[in-house]
């Protein structure tokens, strides 16, 4: 069978098996696709079925979450977790606590992780986790219930060298702290069963900040390959939370203007440069909303989200240089494409998974907009976990300094690699093509190494 019908039918057979799962299918077609000149040379991947294996995962676990409210009203969520492929290592990936989860959210991102943490070239498998319950508005003693009730069931299906999972939206320190306490009581053992650890109890240095200070490191090397540099260059960041913040401390360290920031209710606009200390106050110590930010900062504008009526969002339509979207899946559209091109964006950096819809991405590319991939340009936050992994396997903990450089290092031999390999599968500088080829087959090369199992 030709390779493009190949390609076709393991997506049909997608569509019919998970009904629904959209994204999902959106995070397996772009991967499938950009496939087509590897299968078209290397037939072996077709012969061993390596697209029907690796989009189904290992397993998939789906459990019931029963927590008591502050008014002493059991409440009743649900919890995932996707073991997508242990090819590589143990299963690696985060954890999602946000309304919108759902077994298709959960599996996009899973799948996107095993391509992601391959091109880290550390020894870590894909997966994913989460849930449906919402933190925002709870009291921190609904959230502690919360995570000790889902840890209840996830405690049986983790371990350090079987599944290591660790924050994404709305899980961070606070969430991590309280799924660790309860697992050690649980089981009584003192182990690195999760990354984003707090640092006084066998956190490494610099995972907080990796996320988002390895999408500046890519949008660097992306860049210097162009000839620039992120010196200089006038920046907007969507979200305010972990990756956005992080993004925007570092954009600012090598002198660039980060002039935006947005959270769930609107957009900030400070043309002077995003104030971090503000920033960091606002959401990481009050959990409060961006509607503060411009009251503290009489010169910044803040947009909100309802008062944006054309269908795109407020964060794009802001004149800039390099766009960092760094909030949610699909939030940069068509709509928001156009109005980055027509002011004049040259790079497009993917700080959050899939933040940027096929349709936004064709039209980018096609108006010679460079563009740095998720699963390239945000990996230093899961290559930092994998990191943290081996310091707490070691019993060792790394300098800031130490931690930071090794990061750099990984994020330019990432952008090297997704870089080399678009050029030589026909596709010079598509990094998407480039990236999506060289984690594939890492992973796919390794699935024949170990026989169909
Ligand atoms: P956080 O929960 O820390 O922050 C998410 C931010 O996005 C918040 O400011 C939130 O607003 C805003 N937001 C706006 N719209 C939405 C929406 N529809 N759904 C969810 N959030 C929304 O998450 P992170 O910063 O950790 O994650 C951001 C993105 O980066 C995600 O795509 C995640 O998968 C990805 N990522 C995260 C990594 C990590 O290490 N944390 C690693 C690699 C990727 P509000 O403040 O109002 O809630
Ligand atoms: O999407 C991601 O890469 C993450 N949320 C981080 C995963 C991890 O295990 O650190």
């Amino acid at each position: 069978m030709p390779a493009r019908e190949y390609i076709e039918a393991v997506l049909h057979e997608i569509q019919v098996h998970s009904p629904g799962q959209v994204e999902f299918y959106q995070a397996a077609e772009e991967v499938l696709h950009s496939l087509l000149p590897l299968l078209e040379e290397e037939p072996k991947y077709m012969d061993q079925n390596i697209l029907r294996r690796i989009v189904v995962p290992e397993r998939t676990i789906i459990f019931r979450v029963i927590w008591t409210d502050d008014a002493g009203k059991p409440r009743i969520n649900l919890g995932y977790r996707v073991q997508f492929s242990s090819t590589l290592g143990p299963y690696k990936g985060g954890l999602r606590f946000h309304p919108s989860v759902n077994l298709g959210i959960i599996k996009f991102l899973g799948f996107e992780q095993i391509f992601k943490n391959a091109l880290t070239g550390l020894s870590i498998g894909g997966a994913k986790g989460g849930s449906n319950f919402d933190p925002k508005g709870k009291s921190d003693n609904e959230v502690m219930r919360f995570c000790q009730a889902f840890m209840n069931e996830l405690y049986r299906h983790i371990g350090q060298t079987h599944d290591v999972p660790a924050g994404d939206i709305g899980v961070g320190a606070r969430e991590i702290g309280y799924l660790f306490g309860q697992y050690k009581k649980l089981t009584g053992r003192f182990e690195g069963i999760l990354t984003g650890k707090n640092l006084r109890w066998g956190g490494s240095n610099t995972r907080r900040e990796a996320t988002g200070y390895g999408s500046v490191y890519f949008a660097e090397n992306l860049l210097n390959a162009h000839g620039e540099e992120i010196k200089g260059k006038i920046c907007t960041v969507s979200g305010a939370g972990n990756v956005a913040i992080y993004t925007i401390e570092k954009l600012r360290s090598m002198g660039a203007v980060p002039v935006s920031c947005s959270d769930s209710k609107g957009t900030v606009h400070h043309p002077g440069g995003i104030n971090v200390e503000t920033l960091k106050a606002i959401k990481e110590v009050n959990r409060g909303s961006l509607e503060e930010y411009a009251r503290l900062h009489p010169d910044a504008t803040y947009i909100p989200l309802h008062e944006y009526p054309e269908g795109g969002h407020a964060v794009w339509n802001i004149p800039c240089d390099v766009a960092f979207p760094s909030a949610t899946q699909n939030e940069l559209t068509l709509v928001d494409a156009r109005h980055l091109v027509s002011n004049g964006c040259q790079l497009v950096n993917e700080g959050a998974n899939m933040p940027t819809t096929p349709e936004a991405i064709n039209y980018l590319q096609k108006h010679g907009v460079l563009f740095g991939p998720a699963k390239a340009a945000n990996a230093g936050g899961v290559a930092v976990s994998q990191l943290e992994m081996a310091q707490n396997a070691s019993m060792e903990h790394w300098s800031f300094a130490e931690v930071d450089t090794r990061l750099f290092a990984i994020m330019k031999n990432i952008f090297d690699t997704a870089h080399t390999t678009a050029e030589a599968y026909g596709s010079p500088g598509n990094l998407i093509v480039g990236a999506n080829i060289a984690g594939f087959k890492k992973v796919a090369d390794a699935m024949i190494d170990q026989g169909a199992v």
